[in-house]
């Protein structure tokens, strides 16, 4: 529909930006922390982007307090950022020290002295590498219980003080590249296997929202969740069938699980065919009905469209493009169910991602019309080079990308979606968990780079002044600079 006039956005409206711990943290090891699967997963070489790794990213861990500054400087409204489990427990249980909790605490502090409400992620892929060794990681039911403990002393410790949590960081992602892909830890490429831990992985997921609300905590709890949405190529009604598969495969699957407490039947149905589907027993689909959450997480970057398939196996490698040099992937087939082919009407980034501003809208109206929850945005950004002259940094395209998003994000908003808050990907520059430090998401430069840890100073790009006046305005100058 086209609007004669836009709502405003909500006048508590959430403007903030994103982090994950392991990508700007940085102090690997020190004040006890344990190891996590990614710290030793991106020490194999060849598994990320010229070998880089996590063990001093950004150093966020000891200059949070410098960034917490530019935060209040632009005016951010929210932060959200992840804790690392192994940080709180270096085995990924046993007996709390309190101590570990104090780098959040403080953290946490800073941004309430300045009036930003922390958004925290409970996990954002980095397991305690115990955990892994010791019963596989998701593929072991144990990790429930565990994961339920650890997110328990975080509400006790952090409650009261937080009001926006975020129980599992994109469990499609992490699940789909950790156990079919093999791209990311612990590196597996079986289906089977694949479905069996993401069905654990939604049990902890509702294990833990059911511990939030039985604990009585306030403040509200959801999962972050990648979803694209995807688009018919064109009418051929075999196309449309096609986009039907793959959204129900690739996005229902899990978002029907989180709203609803069940999984679609038609992909558990294929499942049980081919001998796929994960042992669900009664006990199971109770807690997926008890811990169904307040909100849904988005974290929108792009959408896909599809034809149909027409390979019964998988006919080549996955490539993907982490290297920045454009046109370098080759689209995905997944067999008997679409191909991935390009869209005619939308252009691309330098890492093969298709920019689709509307795409965030349908996104949200999807949500809307299948489950009536609210909606926080919790990632959506652009990465991409960035070149530090003079100390200054202008990045004209990001500026672009993130007003026409939000612009559609204001047409949801007056379409009827109840959306919460809208946090770019990303705050600082950061390590991108395949890509190295090259591909930039920030309102902030970092002086680092694959080859060095450089100054590591930090630098406000032309987006950072740009976000500041949205802010201020409420999004009144998103409108503003368009009517110029
Ligand atoms: C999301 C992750 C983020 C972040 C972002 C950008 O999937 O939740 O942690 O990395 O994608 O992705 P990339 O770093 O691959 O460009």
């Amino acid at each position: 529909m086209r609007h004669i006039k836009l709502d405003p956005f909500p006048v508590n409206f959430l403007w903030g930006s994103a982090s994950a711990a392991y990508q700007v943290e940085g102090a690997y090891k020190e004040d006890g922390k344990g190891l996590s699967v990614w710290d030793t997963f991106a020490r194999k070489p060849g598994t990320t982007f010229k070998d880089t790794n996590g063990d001093v990213a950004v150093d966020h861990y000891h200059l949070f307090k410098e960034d917490v500054k530019l935060m209040a400087e632009q005016g951010l409204k929210a932060y959200r950022f992840s804790i690392a489990w192994s940080r709180i427990f270096p085995n990924g249980k046993g007996k709390l020290n309190q101590a570990r909790l104090d780098f959040y605490s403080q953290l946490i502090d800073e941004l309430l002295k300045y009036n930003i409400e922390p958004i925290v992620t409970i996990y954002h892929w980095d397991l305690p590498q115990a955990l892994q060794d010791e019963y596989s990681g998701w593929e072991s039911r144990n990790i429930i219980e565990d994961f339920t403990h650890y997110a328990k002393v975080l509400f006790d410790a952090f409650s009261g003080r937080v009001r926006y949590w975020v129980s599992l960081n994109e469990q499609n992602v992490f699940i789909t590249h950790g156990y079919l892909l093999g791209t990311h830890p612990p590196a597996v490429r079986d289906s089977k296997r694949m479905f069996a831990a993401n069905h654990i992985a939604n049990l902890a997921n509702a294990s833990v929202i059911k511990a939030f609300k039985k604990g009585g905590y306030s403040g509200k709890i959801g999962p972050s969740f990648n979803y694209g949405p995807a688009y018919a190529f064109d009418s051929n009604p075999l196309n449309v069938l096609a986009k039907i598969d793959t959204e129900e495969l690739m996005s229902y699957f899990w978002l029907d699980v989180y709203a609803t407490g069940k999984y679609p039947r038609t992909v558990l149905k294929q499942l049980e065919k081919l001998d796929l589907a994960p042992a669900i027993t009664e006990d199971d689909q109770k807690l997926l009905l008890e811990g169904t959450p307040d909100f849904i997480g988005l974290n929108y970057y792009q959408t896909a469209t599809v034809e149909k398939s027409t390979n019964d196996s998988f006919s080549k490698e996955l490539k993907m493009n982490n290297s920045g040099k454009k046109g370098t992937s080759k689209e995905l087939e997944i067999p008997r169910i679409s191909k991935f082919v390009k869209n005619p009407y939308l252009e691309q980034t330098n890492w093969d991602w298709t920019i689709d501003p509307v795409g965030i809208r349908i996104a949200l109206r999807t949500i809307e019309s299948r489950y009536q929850l609210p909606v926080l945005i919790t990632e959506n950004g652009l990465g991409e080079y960035d070149k530090l002259e003079n100390k200054k940094i202008h990045d004209p395209y990001r500026i672009e990308y993130l007003k026409r998003h939000l612009q559609e994000i204001q047409e949801a908003i007056s379409d009827g979606v109840n959306v919460l808050g809208y946090c770019t990907w990303s705050y600082t520059d950061l390590l991108s968990w395949l890509n190295g430090y090259q591909k930039r998401y920030g309102f902030v430069y970092v002086d680092r780079d694959e080859a060095s840890e450089r100054t590591l100073k930090r630098y406000k790009k032309d987006s950072f002044y740009w976000y500041k006046k949205v802010i201020e305005t409420n999004g009144g100058f998103l409108n503003e600079q368009e009517e110029k």
